[in-house]
């Protein structure tokens, strides 16, 4: 079998390019390479080592093949997706399961051996004419504990490109495991292009093989659907994750700064599209990660890396005054591959960047002017809501020291948030580690937005924000959570917040920058440095303590009645939430642990006790253990 992958591999590689291969020494890495080889048919084999002439390569080619163009700011690209092709494809997005076999309802399959062939029938000769790039890449920070090799296989170098911004370097990891078949194998073609788009959009296809570690994506170009490291290796990971132990999150992980010069590092997980990227760039605060970590317990302690070394991150509303240090980034001399935006005069534009945009221009439907329609009659924005930026955390100036610790970082608290209009207050602790991960984590509902293809707007349960990504029986997911925290000596405290909450006016309660106070707030009580007041669902702040870190970190006068709005406590909506949770855990997820349905049951006592004293709707000020 490797000799004949062998043969195979030298009679359609350059010496050199085989050499690479060959230097690896991994016969299942040979075969894989072998075998795509012969499916997709390319006219030419790179094989990428972490030399930055590699690199430059993939740039080269991206430019040369027209799907970067570049801009008039040096190290600026700009690529388009087809206009079909603008998010992740969570309906095409399927686990290979053996005939039988399921992970619960929720999470979309198909059979493998069908499957299987349908994708590979749709890889078949679709990198003809076109070079196959290999790439080499590691989850983690390389040589730690936490990392996991990766291959990636694509016809795109948009793709290579993206991911040499986002990943830390693999080849001499590679060299490293030499023989191990511990990776994890990503292949994907943009099949058959138009314009320079897939034109098979509709044979859209990210098919993942869990038992093989390795996924399939055709026909598409689209980010998230195509750089396996990003998503794809998540659902990889959350399932390695829980045969070994640990955890993989959808979280950025932060280092928030508290008095004194003390930093703690927070993890947060939001749906995508919910403030996650904000937060992690918070003014004044530094940055590890802004998507995907992986957790592991060390000496008693929970620790964390972040799993990428880049952004790939929605540019709307991206402006000078909210995301000072990104627009930084996205208006200097460094390298930046934008996507979706609008170009106009080698410039790019995006919705929210506050600034008027240009008439007309090129954009993800092609040449756009204002007023375009587009096949469904309506108006085509000028750049499209889940358009892009990507590039490297350590060329921003809030880059955080511990990057690439291969230690990680030491977990203080966790924050989970999601787009809410009526029912959490803006920033609240739960009790303890157990209600933490059921009340706040388990029960994420979020609003879909422009990130899923598919109508936005719509209240979805999205547990621990990673619903689109969890590959194990969901119940399962959940109990890793809750005993992740055994034989942690001071487990992280558990948060949670809300940036959208709304009046009954559909008026947003918060501005944009009070989310830093929500965070500096968490980091003091998880030393112990602020007292809380105790309500039905958790720990929230006193006023006074919130006014005067507006006063000091915004310059801003935080009224009581501002206060008071915020964080009342909205027993109905509080108790709707419960029951809408408590549905979806009981129809969809049978393997649900008996914990949640007990404590949703004693957080529901505690709301109807708190109303038949105080009322359905419940001041801060009115609660027990107020002190001004
Ligand atoms: C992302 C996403 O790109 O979650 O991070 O969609
Ligand atoms: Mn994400």
């Amino acid at each position: 079998m490797v000799n004949e992958a062998k043969d195979i591999l030298k009679q359609r590689l350059s010496a050199q390019h085989y050499e690479r291969l060959i230097a690896i020494e991994n016969s299942k890495l040979l075969r894989f390479v072998a075998d795509a080889v012969e499916l997709t048919n390319p006219a030419s084999v790179y094989v990428c080592t972490d030399s930055p002439e590699d690199i430059e390569h993939v740039r080269e080619l991206a430019v040369k093949t027209g799907e970067e163009i570049p801009l008039n700011i040096k190290g600026h690209t700009c690529h388009f997706d087809g206009y079909n092709d603008q998010g992740r494809d969570t309906f095409s997005t399927r686990y290979l399961l053996p005939a039988g076999s399921t992970l619960g309802e929720s999470l979309k399959s198909v059979e493998k051996q069908a499957g299987t062939k349908e994708v590979r029938d749709l890889l078949k000769n679709s990198m003809a004419g076109r070079e196959m790039l290999v790439s080499f890449w590691t989850l983690g920070p390389v040589g730690s504990e936490f990392a996991i090799p990766c291959v990636q296989i694509t016809d795109s170098p948009y793709v290579a490109h993206s991911e040499s911004l986002l990943y830390r370097p693999g080849y001499e990891q590679f060299r490293k495991i030499a023989a191990s078949p511990d990776f994890f194998r990503f292949l994907h073609s943009e099949g058959e292009l138009e314009n320079g788009v897939s034109k098979k959009y509709q044979s859209r296809r990210v098919y993942i093989d869990l038992e093989e570690e390795m996924v399939y994506s055709v026909n598409t170009q689209y980010g998230g659907n195509t750089m396996g490291l990003k998503k794809l290796a998540l659902r990889l990971a959350i399932q390695k994750a829980s045969r070994e132990g640990w955890l993989a999150e959808h979280m950025f992980v932060m280092g928030v700064h508290g008095p004194n010069d003390r930093v703690t590092y927070f993890t947060g997980a939001f749906p995508s599209a919910c403030g996650k990227t904000a937060t992690s760039m918070l003014r004044g605060q530094t940055i590890v990660g802004d998507d995907i970590a992986y957790l592991r317990k060390k000496n008693a302690r929970m620790c964390c890396v972040n799993v990428e070394k880049g952004i790939f991150g929605i540019i709307q509303d991206v402006n000078s005054k909210d995301d000072p240090v990104i627009y930084k980034a996205l208006t200097s001399p460094m390298e930046v591959i934008f996507s979706n935006v609008l170009i106009a005069d080698r410039k790019p534009f995006w919705l929210g960047m506050g600034c008027d945009l240009p008439a007309e221009g090129v954009n993800f439907s092609g040449k756009w002017f204002k007023g375009k329609k587009g096949p469904e009659g309506n108006e085509i924005s000028p750049a499209h809501k889940n358009a892009r930026y990507c590039l490297s955390i350590p060329d921003l100036d809030n880059c955080d020291p511990a990057l690439d610790d291969p230690q990680g970082v030491s977990v203080g608290g966790i924050v989970y948030g999601g787009r809410d209009s009526d029912t959490w207050v803006p920033v609240e602790q739960a009790f303890n580690w157990a209600e933490g991960i059921i009340l706040k984590g388990a029960c994420l509902e979020s609003e879909t937005t422009a990130a899923t293809l598919g109508k936005q707007g719509v209240r979805t349960f999205n547990v621990m924000s990673n619903i689109d990504f969890v590959s194990i029986p969901i119940g399962r997911y959940v109990q890793n959570n809750l005993d992740f925290a055994k034989g942690v000596e001071k487990p992280p405290l558990i948060f949670s917040v809300n940036y959208f909450l709304r009046d009954k006016n559909n008026k947003y309660l918060n501005g944009m920058a009070d989310k830093l106070i929500w965070i500096l707030w968490a980091e003091l009580r998880v030393h112990n440095e602020v007292n809380a007041i105790t309500t039905p669902t958790g720990f929230i702040p006193f006023y006074d303590d919130l006014a005067r870190l507006f006063n000091q970190h915004l310059q801003k006068d935080y009224t009581k009645d501002d206060y008071v709005r915020q964080f009342t406590v909205r027993v109905p909506e509080n108790l709707e939430k419960l029951d809408r949770v408590e549905k979806v855990f009981t129809y969809q997820v049978p393997d649900t642990p008996e914990i949640i349905f007990i404590t949703f049951d004693i957080a529901r006592t505690r709301l109807k006790d708190a109303a038949q004293k105080l009322g359905e709707y419940i001041s801060p000020f009115d609660l027990p253990g107020k002190q001004f």
